[in-house]
């Protein structure tokens, strides 16, 4: 499991001017993160606008990352959507290019029933032979899986971790202590030492993508039991994610990264674009970083 502990980018999809998947700058975000010293990369996340990438263009991407990262890496495919098939196809994709492990959102929009939910996750893994971390993003989904939902998956071998993106730390807890051996990831970043206090092996995040060096320093500072020097650290991420999400976490993300020198281009429509003020406003905020 050693292998899944740490930080993991949510890695942003980047697109040329002409909104097409821009194979380059994923390279130079890859290679900048792995300098890092990130332990791996979530591939084609909430982050990476899975939702909004057509078929052929998240195949794409799964084999772009996997190219770029050339086995440097723990590489984990996001290949949630509503239909079990065409999930099922995007894990059979990172199974062929060689990922360490398939990672799924609940299936969303139809309010489908924790039984249905629970044969979505279990047709992934019996069709694909890849390890699967569930997601459970409350907040995005509308899903949301309790402790006792999450044992569910836990107690079978084929499930070897979660991803929590929820400020339900008692679950987290609760499931950690029930499953040790699993691995758990935090999910809101600007709560990352929560989850680490709580349990987590380490995190998924989408600010990773421009400030990982101070979660890996985080992390550091925490396995070495020396949680009173992470705390100023984690105030400092805060007060930039704080700033970010009055303006758009993901708009301001590749913002940021075009400013440090990695043109990521706009988020998929119906994401609209940061106003020159707001620009200004993220350039003031995080200009410390470059
Ligand atoms: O975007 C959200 C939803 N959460 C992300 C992250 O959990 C998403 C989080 O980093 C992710 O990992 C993925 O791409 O699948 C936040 O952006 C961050 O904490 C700022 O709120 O809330």
């Amino acid at each position: 499991m050693e292998k899944f502990k740490g930080i993991f980018p949510a890695l942003l999809t980047p697109f040329d001017e002409n909104n097409r998947f821009n194979e380059k700058a994923l390279e130079q975000l890859m290679e900048m993160n792995l300098k890092k010293g990130v332990r791996g990369f979530y591939v084609g996340g909430s982050t990476g606008e899975a939702f909004l990438l057509s078929e052929s263009e998240r195949k794409q991407l799964y084999r772009s990352a996997a190219q770029i990262a050339n086995g440097r890496c723990t590489l984990i495919a996001h290949i949630g959507a509503i239909s079990t098939d065409q999930a099922a196809e995007f894990g059979r994709t990172a199974l062929e290019c060689g990922y360490d492990a398939i990672s799924s959102v609940s299936p969303f929009y139809y309010g489908f029933t924790f039984p249905e939910i629970k044969q979505y996750y279990f047709d992934l893994v019996g069709q694909v032979e890849l390890p699967m971390i569930v997601y459970n993003i409350p907040k995005y989904s509308g899903v949301t899986l309790s402790a006792d939902n999450i044992g569910e998956f836990l107690s079978d071998d084929r499930f070897i971790g979660v991803k929590h993106t929820s400020n339900d730390y008692f679950a987290m807890e609760q499931f950690k202590s029930a499953y040790p051996d699993k691995v758990v990831f935090n999910g809101f970043d600007e709560m990352f030492l929560a989850g680490l206090a709580m349990g987590a092996d380490g995190g998924i995040g989408s600010t990773y993508n421009f400030m990982a060096e101070k979660f890996v320093k985080m992390h550091t500072l925490v396995k070495e039991g020396r949680l009173s020097e992470a705390q100023p650290i984690q105030k400092e991420v805060n007060r930039i994610i704080a700033a970010l999400i009055k303006v758009g976490v993901l708009k301001a993300e590749k913002a940021i990264l075009k400013m440090m020198g990695i043109d990521c281009g706009a988020l998929r429509k119906p994401f609209g674009q940061l106003s020159k003020e707001e620009e200004s406003y993220v350039y003031e905020t995080v200009k410390n970083l470059f």
